[in-house]
């Protein structure tokens, strides 16, 4: 395909494209109100650009569903079938310039987001319009996402008077256990109240369609802290419940606390930890700084001792076994969060707090049981305190930040790992599934996540997101944006989103595998297979509680699911356990 018919046409493309690249550099960094002045004007350079001197085209990913290399042909065909409708980023220095947008298809094709980096030609402070060439442009939002924060470093000029608004944010990401997703007030729980997760709520965002990676706990919590589909290093399984020097995170992975600790923050992992046993795996070894707790997935949330003691189960400071003088779990790893904040009111530190709540066994204290509804079922009764317990350790987080008067920039997420436990009390209503199992009630949690010196509060978030969005959304607001030696990351910074910049895009796909299970998301559309079952087809706007099996009627929508999901799946290593 001829991209170019004459060299008065390339003449003027050439200029155009320049002329964009201008005017995108001069309003780097400005108002938004600039933006939409050279939507229009930067995508007609680009569709009609030279190709040239093109150095790099990177290839989609998962994000279309096809792999390998692509021609500038191929691309120009792209752009041309395509229209802009966002602009997502647009950065510049004195020589280079990087502009991304939303591709949107007139079509059934996902839309895509188109990059382009540009560097000056010519000598430095050439004021000259027309003299950038394009260096590299190509599509795949998780490589945008990833490219911006590896590459920009290298020309974008730090600030001279630091905005006092970038201060790094504290990072705090709670999780709990094996809750349901109705299982909280804010889901509409009647059965016991969940004041303090209402109050985060209320102070940012609730996501309605928040997803984790994975149904059971360590491979969500790999998903999580790595910010990558875990089955890209084989973390597929929950690890086997014994003491192995192999079994556990990879020591190639990258943590959240990795990078932030590289930022300089100071960095704490407490409670559940089930990442691996081995010292290599130890969270001291994975880029936390402190730690207070288990390796295991499980434990007694009253001290132990004697024969039930394990190196598994045994409650650690740093890498040290301590006395168990605690009262009951959830009341310690609350008052330790809220010891840490106040020690670290100064910052910036990121503090993961990893509540064993509310996982079997099912221990409560007899305060709070005395609390609950003596009409509920015992399983539910102990879930009801053991859930209440765990709320009030998060309201001694969000005192301690309040009386350190740090809590505007501080970014708090509440995160649940997996689908309730159904046989131990838990409630998923009105989704349908439970822990271990590939439909909306085993990956689809409850997620809330408060920044208030940048989200807005009160809102409810309804694009599908995934706790894979936190290490980029946390990574970028850390820094400013850029880092770098970021691995490749499968989430998206979802700050633009919550701010109003940007929508998540909607046709990103989300998937899931584990053992003979299955799921692939894309818009409403979400194909499933269960325990090595029939495929299922749903359409969740219509059919949130997937009751009606639409796989006969819609083949064609079934055939481009599971072409995408096959298309990720490649990618994959074995399970490594
Ligand atoms: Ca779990």
């Amino acid at each position: 395909m001829a991209v170019l018919q004459t060299d008065a046409a390339m003449k003027r493309i050439r200029r155009s494209v320049a002329l964009a690249l201008w005017l995108a550099l001069t309003f780097a960094g400005n108002a938004r109100a600039h933006h939409a002045a050279f939507y229009k004007t930067t995508f007609d350079a680009v569709r009609g650009a030279d190709f040239t001197g093109v150095e790099r085209l990177f290839a989609p990913d998962v994000w279309s569903g096809q792999a390998g290399e692509m021609t500038p042909a191929e691309l120009l065909q792209r752009l041309k079938a395509g229209k802009v409708s966002r602009l997502y980023e647009t950065l510049g220095s004195g020589q280079r310039v990087l502009v991304s947008f939303l591709l949107e298809y007139p079509d059934e094709r996902p839309s895509e987001q188109i990059l382009l980096m540009a560097q000056r030609v010519g000598e430095s402070g050439n004021t000259d319009p027309y003299a950038w060439q394009i260096i590299e442009i190509g599509t795949d939002v998780a490589h945008a996402e990833t490219f911006l924060t590896r590459e920009l470093p290298r020309f974008v000029k730090q600030p001279a008077d630091p905005d006092p608004e970038s201060t790094p944010p504290n990072v705090i990401i709670i999780v709990s256990d094996d809750a349901g997703f109705a299982d909280f007030s804010l889901h509409g729980n009647r059965d016991f109240p969940t004041p303090n997760i209402d109050r985060l709520a209320a102070g940012g965002v609730r996501f309605s369609q928040g997803y984790v990676s994975a149904s059971v706990c360590s491979p969500s919590r790999a998903g999580l802290l790595t910010g990558r589909y875990q089955q890209r290093f084989g973390h597929h399984n929950n690890i086997p419940p014994r003491y192995s020097e192999t079994n556990g995170l990879p020591v190639e992975e990258t943590t959240l606390a990795d990078v932030l600790k590289a930022q300089g923050y100071r960095t704490i992992a407490l409670g559940k930890w089930h990442l691996g046993y081995a010292p290599a795996f130890h969270p001291l070894a994975r880029g936390f700084d402190d730690y207070y707790g288990f390796l295991k997935g499980a434990r007694s949330y009253f001290p132990t001792s004697g024969k039930k003691h394990t190196r598994l189960n045994q409650l650690l400071r740093d890498r040290e076994p301590v006395e168990e003088r605690f009262e009951y779990m959830t009341d310690a790893l609350g008052r330790e969060a809220a010891a840490y904040i106040d020690a670290h009111a100064g910052g910036p530190f990121f503090l993961y707090l990893a509540f064993n709540a509310v996982h079997t066994p099912l221990h409560a204290t007899e305060e709070k049981l005395a609390q609950t509804n003596p009409e509920l079922t015992s399983g539910r009764r102990k879930r009801a305190a053991m859930t209440m317990s765990m709320d009030d350790a998060i309201g001694e987080v969000l005192a301690a930040l309040d009386r350190n008067d740090i809590a505007e920039n501080s970014i708090v997420v509440f995160i649940n790992d997996n689908g309730g436990q159904t046989k131990a009390g838990a409630d998923n209503a009105p989704l349908r599934g439970k822990k271990g199992q590939p439909y909306e009630g085993g990956i689809r949690v409850p997620f809330v996540a408060r920044w208030p010196a940048r989200w807005p509060a009160g809102v409810v978030y309804e694009h599908p997101v995934s706790a894979l969005d936190l290490f980029p959304t946390a990574l970028r607001a850390a820094v400013g944006g850029y880092a770098t030696d970021t691995p490749r990351l499968d989430g998206i910074n979802l700050t633009p989103s919550l701010t109003g910049d940007r929508d998540v895009p909607p046709h990103r796909p989300l998937f899931w595998k584990r053992k003979e299970n299955f799921a692939v998301r894309r818009g409403d559309w979400k194909l499933v297979q269960f325990d090595g079952g029939p495929v299922e087809l749903y359409n969740l706007a219509d059919d949130p509680c997937e009751s009606k099996d639409l796989i006969a009627t819609q083949p064609q929508v079934a055939e481009g699911l599971r072409s995408i999901y096959d298309a990720w799946e490649q990618r994959h290593e074995e399970a490594r356990w």
